[in-house]
């Protein structure tokens, strides 16, 4: 057998789902999401919670191009060591929908964060469980289970947690496969560190131990000693993560992203907000694409029709390895959009200027666009007071534990108060 039995329950379940989609819109069924982002814990969290839950039929979606899966190698890197399928054909991938959100009939259940993604909301579409480690949004009220817990390294160790009865049933037929511990705990190793970073809650310690035990039975693995196969799992996984060389400015943009429509007290218009991760520094970026930088954010902002562009840069710095954030921003960069006229792309830029320097929690230091920076604002270096409105600001966040989870409420606040 060449396949492991984790590919295997996917590639059955996926059949199974498509059917009854054909037949019925799949009325029966619960379909787990992790979050847009499409980083390791949502699409772990929702595979494991689809094959762990006790309520079936369960299928975990990807909410990811299959074509995109490649943007993330640490991602592929784990699948490898759960024996899932090369070609990636057992995963559950948005594209692998065949009809719109709208004409599902099944229920949901979401992980690695709370509310419901609005295309995927129907007047009879219930949201039957949740499993997160984001702020509670207070949504879904009858959700059952509804664990949220924050703060929380990984919502793997929060699925681990929630359905531990499932990995010792009573027939020992249907014992979870060790591969989907490996899976689990690539994604909690990836978000803690390896349980070394500080995010890692004892809920994280305790789960990793649990999944320990379990997965060393995983063929692929040799009988390695538990703790070396954590910190060696640990560092290829880190390793592939920021092999990141290969990617375009656009695949940068793209790869960690999330998006966010906040409504304003004053201007009337709902204003749309695109945040990236990017595991690169601003300088080494503008080294590698020096003439598209400010180009490529541009028709990023145009491409989805964002007000504001976010870019949330995490990187170690070159001489002494120290990790470091950036925050960059740019309003307007779509001259198309409700904010891309030049009065309003003033007084954003301002409030969102204002307010963000004033979020202590950041600790933002501006950063001169001279030097190594000079390149930020385009080919001619005049952009900004040209024909084009849109406005650039770039800021060392000296708080360099502050992830998008902090960051994106900021922007909710000081947005939703303009
Ligand atoms: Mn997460």
């Amino acid at each position: 057998m060449s396949s492991s039995s984790l590919s295997e329950f996917l590639s059955a379940n996926k059949a199974k789902f498509l059917s009854d989609l054909k037949a019925d819109g799949a009325k029966s069924w619960t379909v787990v999401m992790g979050n847009e982002a499409g980083d390791l814990d949502s699409i772990a969290s929702a595979i494991a919670y689809s094959y762990l839950t006790p309520r079936k039929p369960t299928i975990g979606l990807i909410q990811t191009h299959r074509q995109d899966l490649s943007l993330r190698a640490e991602n592929l890197y784990a699948f490898k060591l759960a024996n899932l399928s090369p070609t990636h054909d057992d995963l559950f991938t948005i594209d692998d929908l065949p009809v719109p959100p709208a004409e599902l009939k099944c229920n949901f259940a979401l992980v690695d964060h709370n509310t419901l993604w609005a295309p995927w909301r129907r007047p009879d579409a219930k949201v039957v469980g949740i499993i997160d480690h984001h702020d509670d949004e207070n949504n879904h009220i009858d959700a059952d289970p509804r664990a949220i817990v924050v703060p929380l390294g990984s919502a793997a160790s929060l699925v681990t947690e929630t359905f531990k009865d499932s990995w010792t049933p009573a027939d020992p037929a249907n014992v979870p496969p060790p591969e989907l511990a490996t899976l689990l705990l690539s994604a909690i190793y990836i978000d803690t560190a390896g349980l070394k970073s500080s995010k890692a809650e004892p809920l994280d310690h305790a789960s990793v131990a649990f999944l320990e035990s379990r997965e060393s039975n995983n063929p692929s693995l040799g009988g390695e000693e538990v703790s070396l196969f954590r910190i060696e799992t640990t560092k290829e996984l880190k390793s592939q993560k920021i092999s990141i060389t290969h990617l375009s400015s656009r695949d940068l943009l793209r790869r960690d992203y999330k998006q966010y429509t906040f409504s304003t007290a004053t201007e009337g218009n709902p204003i749309r907000v695109g945040l990236s991760t990017v595991p690169m520094g601003i300088k080494q970026w503008l080294k590698n694409d020096p003439d598209g930088f400010r180009a490529s954010l541009e028709s990023w902002a145009t491409e989805r029709t964002l007000d504001v562009v976010g870019v949330l840069t995490t990187y170690n710095s070159a001489r002494k390895g120290h990790h470091r954030r950036e925050l960059l921003i740019l309003v307007g960069g779509d001259p198309t959009s409700a904010y891309g006229q030049k009065a309003l792309v003033e007084t954003t830029t301002n409030v969102l200027v204002e307010g963000l320097e004033k979020t202590a929690l950041l600790d933002l230091e501006r950063v001169e666009f001279e030097g190594d920076f000079a390149a930020i604002e385009g080919v001619a270096g005049d952009r900004a007071h040209g024909d084009l409105p849109g406005q650039i600001r770039l800021w060392r966040q000296r708080n360099s534990d502050a992830t998008r989870k902090i960051v994106a409420p900021a922007f909710k606040a000081i947005l939703e108060s303009m």
